[in-house]
């Protein structure tokens, strides 16, 4: 057995264990993250696209924003559609801030590429870590790396940033857990195609036949969905289909639209989660591993940065001897957690068809559209939410 001592362990090498392990080391503590996968897989993943003003300042402060400022498109506004009519929200006109568009996948890399410079340990490829002792002073993780052999990692704090299937969420005692889901009736069929971006602006669509979103990765990348039948699932939607579908409910906004082959095409489900313990003893959870929101909101990723923005602080100041920040940490992120989810349920459920709903409930759809169009503090409260609350 191999056996190691470390501050603090981050499981995880997605968004929130990289930058988790990138802040900590600006601050002079130590860190070792486990990944279950390969840097490849994780470095393959295209996920979120649309970043709040606080992820901006985040990867300022991880000194990672080289390429973000060379490559960043700043939106000044989103647009919402219901039945072709529109509504364009000027959000930085109604908050004074802008939301940036620069995809998850470069952010991924810009912090893989840290790591890689400042010699940050990882170990790759270690799919079956086990967390023990969390209620010590000293928790560990036991796990087999492919070329060490068995390894045991003694740790003072273990970060759990090992998204929504890891095994952090699972270490604490299900009769302390309390969670809360809702599963929506569809999914996100997700296209990414090298052509140039059909609106300016991200744009929602709600039409009869359901969700479309245009978004972007660049001025020659763009990133489209259309929400999908429960259980279907890639297979059963060609390219063709894709832009029909994509079309149609865009209706005369997709006029100038370019088509082509995808880069990539996948289907996300769509779920709200939260588990309200974010920390058990040595144990803190940050990201998806705590809780889940649909892509709607443009939230996951930005949730995620904001609970490792706090959880760095927290640990910071615990490294020099000031504890009381860590033993708030799950109360406080929680209280942004909820808010979040929040306004993506909120957008989600005005965005989207239902094939359970009722006359009554599709009438208060439109009814909530129409007093959005009509009304600044209903585009405001959109707004604030859209660029991000504040910590
Ligand atoms: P992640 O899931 O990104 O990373 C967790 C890491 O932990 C992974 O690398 C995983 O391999 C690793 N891991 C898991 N189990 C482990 C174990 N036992 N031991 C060690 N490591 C382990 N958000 C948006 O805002 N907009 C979007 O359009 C959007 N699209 C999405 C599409 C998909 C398919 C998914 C799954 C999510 C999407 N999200 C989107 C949300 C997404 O961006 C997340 O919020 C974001 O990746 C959260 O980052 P992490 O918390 O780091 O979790
Ligand atoms: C994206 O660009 O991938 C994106 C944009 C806005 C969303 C979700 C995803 O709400």
């Amino acid at each position: 057995m191999n056996t190691q001592q470390a501050d603090v362990l981050i499981l995880g090498a997605g968004p929130a264990g990289l930058l988790l392990s990138q802040l900590l080391h600006q601050s002079g503590v130590r860190s070792i993250i486990v990944e279950r996968t390969s840097k490849e897989r994780v470095l393959s993943r295209i996920r979120a696209g649309v970043l709040e003003r606080g992820t901006v300042e985040a990867l300022h402060e991880a000194n990672c924003a080289t390429r973000l400022e060379a490559e960043r498109i700043d939106h000044d506004g989103l647009i919402l559609s219901f039945d072709g009519d529109q509504v364009s929200i000027p959000i930085h006109e109604l908050t004074g801030h802008r939301v940036t568009v620069y995809g998850q996948t470069d952010i991924t890399a810009d912090l893989v590429d840290a790591c890689e410079a400042r010699e940050q340990q990882i170990y790759w490829n270690c799919p079956d870590t086990v967390l023990s002792k969390l209620t010590s002073e000293q928790p560990c993780a036991h796990f087999t790396d492919p070329t060490r052999g068995r390894v045991e990692i003694q740790a003072k704090i273990i970060a759990g940033c090992d998204g929504f299937r890891g095994v952090a969420r699972q270490s604490i005692p299900a009769h302390i857990r309390t969670e809360s889901e809702r599963v929506y009736p569809f999914g996100w069929l997700g296209v990414l195609v090298d052509k140039p971006p059909v609106a300016h602006n991200v744009l929602y669509a709600n039409h009869a036949e359901g969700f479309a979103l245009a978004s972007m990765r660049s001025q020659t990348r763009s990133r489209y969905y259309v929400q999908t039948s429960p259980g279907e699932t890639v297979e059963d939607w060609s390219i063709e289909r894709f832009w029909t579908t994509f079309k149609a409910r865009l209706g005369p906004l997709s006029d100038g639209l370019e088509t082509g082959e995808p880069v990539e095409m996948s289907i996300t489900p769509l779920r709200s989660y939260v588990c309200d313990q974010m920390q058990h003893g040595k144990l803190f959870l940050a990201g998806d591993a705590a809780h889940i929101v649909p892509p709607t909101g443009a939230k996951g990723l930005n949730l995620a940065v904001a609970d490792v923005r706090r959880l760095a602080r927290a640990i910071t100041q615990w490294d020099k001897g000031y504890e009381a920040d860590l033993m708030r940490y799950s109360n406080e992120a929680l209280s942004r957690v909820w808010k979040v989810e929040r306004f993506s349920w909120y957008l989600t459920a005005l965005m989207h068809q239902f094939d359970d709903h009722s006359v009554f409930e599709k009438k208060m759809q439109r009814a909530e559209f129409d007093y959005i169009r009509a009304s600044t503090a209903a585009q405001l409260s959109i707004a604030e939410n859209y660029v991000g609350l504040d910590y």
